[in-house]
């Protein structure tokens, strides 16, 4: 069997998931015709990145990414350092030759996301940007149903993306509330997925008004480089919080439907509520990732005196990614459910196979990446300048 070589850059929240799919991915994907070989670790603090070498399993360190594109044993290198070198990365590693995984935003400006796009497609190397919850079974069950057009002519498109976590102004200046560093806030960090989902479900979005808020304005400066939700905090010192906390948007889609979002660090009580909603001519579906495994669907087709929103269990081996191609179940016997590591194993399943068969690149691309960034930078427009913006066509 052909090997995949794999360079990771980081071993924060996200290198610790997608250094799982890659230890997983074979055994729930017997069918591959590719398996990963978790070659080299890459990180700038040494001996960190030992360390969460041994502890994953990659079987080499790099320091830096010049070091790791120049190697000849590499096929794909995969992008979790924090989002202001998402795009620098990406390009090198496609000048390179290297097929590209990144992820979540593609970049912290439409700009450089563009100019991650132009390096993918110029050096003809697959490329995919994270956005692991289209490979929740539910969620790709609804995309399923939208191309079947189950839901018929779609009118509504409502997201939230509701955690809690930063509303203790203890919680320290971590890179995520740093504009330099991140971008934006909840925008690019919970927004963007609702973003990517309501591009892939409902399609291209044409104008956008938009409102977003940052509460907490001062934070004690993390004493130590984070790369996830935690970092100790610097005695005394506090910095400015320049992203925002909480962000509102209103969206006209080119098909007549009318969207909302709504994604926050400030609501009490979600921890992670990434949920959305379509009404359609035909029907309706409701997703909520805390219960990813169900999916509400209401059908127009119901007599009048049963209708209503059943609750599919959407764990069976009928559901997308749930099935063996020769029957039974990938993971385990149906309602026997899976969790979020398994929207990443999905993930790289896809991106394994592609690379196998020379593409296409699995969705979302760079491509579709710099639609959602075009939605991201037409909202921080449209929050400036208080007035409804058109969402830039990339
Ligand atoms: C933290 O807010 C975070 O981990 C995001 O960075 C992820 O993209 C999201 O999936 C869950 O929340």
């Amino acid at each position: 069997m052909d090997e995949i070589r794999v360079a990771l850059v980081g071993y924060q929240f996200m290198g610790r998931a997608h250094s799982n799919a890659y230890r997983q991915v074979s055994f729930y994907f017997p069918e591959l015709q590719v398996r990963p070989v978790m070659r080299v670790l890459v990180g700038r603090q040494r001996k960190l990145c030992d360390q969460m070498a041994a502890r994953f399993g990659w079987e080499e360190t790099e320091y830096s990414i010049e070091a790791v594109a120049a190697r000849d044993d590499i096929d794909l290198i995969d992008i979790t350092a924090p989002n202001n070198v998402h795009a620098q990365l990406a390009i090198k590693a496609a000048k390179a030759g290297k097929h590209v995984f990144c992820e979540k935003p593609l970049a912290t400006s439409l700009e450089d996301a563009k100019k991650a796009r132009d390096a993918v497609q110029k050096a003809g190397v697959i490329n995919t940007v994270c956005h692991n919850y289209r490979r929740a079974p539910a969620v790709a069950l609804v995309h399923k149903m939208v191309e079947n057009e189950d839901l018929g002519e779609i009118y509504h498109w409502r997201a939230l993306y509701l955690q809690d976590w930063a509303m203790d102004p203890a919680v320290p200046l971590m890179w995520r509330f740093q504009k330099r560093v991140a971008g934006s806030g909840s925008l690019g960090d919970l927004m963007a997925h609702s973003v990517d989902l309501a591009l892939w479900l409902v399609g291209d979005i044409s104008r956008v008004s938009c409102t977003m808020k940052t509460w907490v304005k001062q934070r004690p400066k993390a004493s130590a480089v984070d790369g996830g939700l935690g970092g100790a905090a610097a005695a005394g010192a506090m910095g400015r919080v320049d992203v925002d906390d909480g962000v509102v948007a209103l969206a006209e889609f080119r098909s007549g439907a009318l969207g909302t979002f709504e994604a926050t660090r400030f609501a009490a009580g979600h921890k992670n509520y990434n949920w959305f909603e379509i009404n359609g001519s035909k029907g309706s579906v409701i997703f909520n990732l805390e219960r990813m495994n169900e999916l509400y669907y209401c059908s127009g087709t119901d007599p009048a005196d049963r209708s209503g929103f059943r609750l599919i269990q959407a764990s069976d081996p009928v559901h997308p990614y749930m099935g063996l191609p020769g029957g039974g179940p990938r993971y385990w016997p149906t309602a026997h459910i899976i969790g979020y590591e398994h929207t990443f194993i999905n993930t790289v399943a896809d991106i394994l196979q592609a690379i196998a068969e020379g593409g296409p690149s699995p969705e979302p691309t760079f491509a579709s990446g710099c639609r959602t960034q075009a939605v991201l930078h037409a909202c921080e427009q449209a929050t400036k300048e208080g007035a409804w913006v058109r969402v830039p066509k990339v």
